[in-house]
């Protein structure tokens, strides 16, 4: 049991000394707090983003589309320094205003079309190209059910498991084992339902794979916060195996280092304007 004497006060009040390593962006207010234009390259669509799990659920499907030979999908991938404000400028803002990544606009619709939460932005560009959201409205349904299911669980995950056992300051026992009992239930969850299906929606690969993976996949291949052996990730061998065979699509190594700036040297890019911004990097 966690061992301190905080008392909340009757009204909560801001401490933007708090500490921990959100603490300089975060705040209790939203809308912008500086003026900032976006960049707008050649492409019809264009997205600000991070390479982060949110991040590369879209450009996964963006390469996907690409390798379809969708020409409409290409698109500029922009770096957002979430660390360094730059989702709170007056551009992003009215593109996000929850001032998140990722955002996209879509520059081929008149007036151009804003898209914010990365499961809208899945959605809106699986039904404009009419690819990896299966036909039928049972396999459909099913589809969506899960990727709305990735958007409410993940930040259990990220905000939760991630924050408290591998971000926060102090190590909180009780945060850590709240959340560790419920990620473990979801790696139990997932890896029933890849025991019986090859992907997570059934036989069709689609934007829940692609949505689940970023994050569960990384997290079971050992590539989030360090926590492979805490959470023993080897029991979960469907979830596994699905994880790696993902892993292994051309486009999903493109798409996931996209908007990245840190991890391994050769797998890093920070923005992307072209197929050829990928020639060199070692993504095999
Ligand atoms: N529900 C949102 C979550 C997006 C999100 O949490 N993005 C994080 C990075 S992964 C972010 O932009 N954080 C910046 C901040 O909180 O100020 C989505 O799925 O798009």
């Amino acid at each position: 049991m966690a061992d301190n004497n905080y008392q909340p006060p009757k009204v909560w009040t801001w401490d933007s000394e708090s500490g921990g390593s959100w603490a300089n962006i975060n705040r209790p207010t939203a809308g912008a707090t500086h003026e900032a234009t976006l960049p707008i390259g050649k492409h019809p669509l264009q997205l600000y983003s991070l390479g982060t799990p949110n991040g590369q659920k879209v450009t996964i499907l963006l390469e996907e589309l690409l390798a379809l030979g969708e020409q409409g999908a290409e698109y500029d991938a922009y770096l957002i320094a979430i660390s360094e404000g730059a989702q709170f400028s007056s551009g992003f803002v009215a593109v996000n205003p929850n001032s998140k990544i990722p955002a996209l606009m879509d520059h081929s619709a008149t007036p151009p079309i804003r898209v914010f939460e990365s499961g809208s932005i899945l959605l809106y560009l699986a039904e404009k190209f009419g690819h990896f959201l299966p036909q039928s409205l049972a396999a459909r349904t099913e589809a969506l059910n899960w990727l709305f299911w990735l958007q409410g669980a993940a930040p259990y995950l990220g905000g939760g498991f991630g924050h408290f056992y591998h971000y926060a300051p102090v190590k909180i026992e009780y945060a850590i084992n709240r959340f560790t009992m419920e990620v473990k239930r979801q790696l139990d969850l997932l890896n029933r339902q890849l025991q019986d299906h090859r992907y997570i929606a059934g036989d069709e690969y689609s934007i829940a794979d692609m949505a689940i993976w970023p994050w569960y996949g990384n997290l079971v291949q050992g590539l989030q916060y360090e926590a492979g052996e805490f959470l023993d990730v080897k029991s979960y061998p469907h979830l596994l195996r699905w994880a790696l065979e993902i892993a292994e699509r051309p486009a999903v190594k493109r798409g996931s280092i996209v908007n990245k700036t840190r991890g391994e040297p050769g797998k890093q890019l920070a923005e992307r304007h072209d197929a050829s911004d990928f020639d060199g990097l070692s993504i095999g």
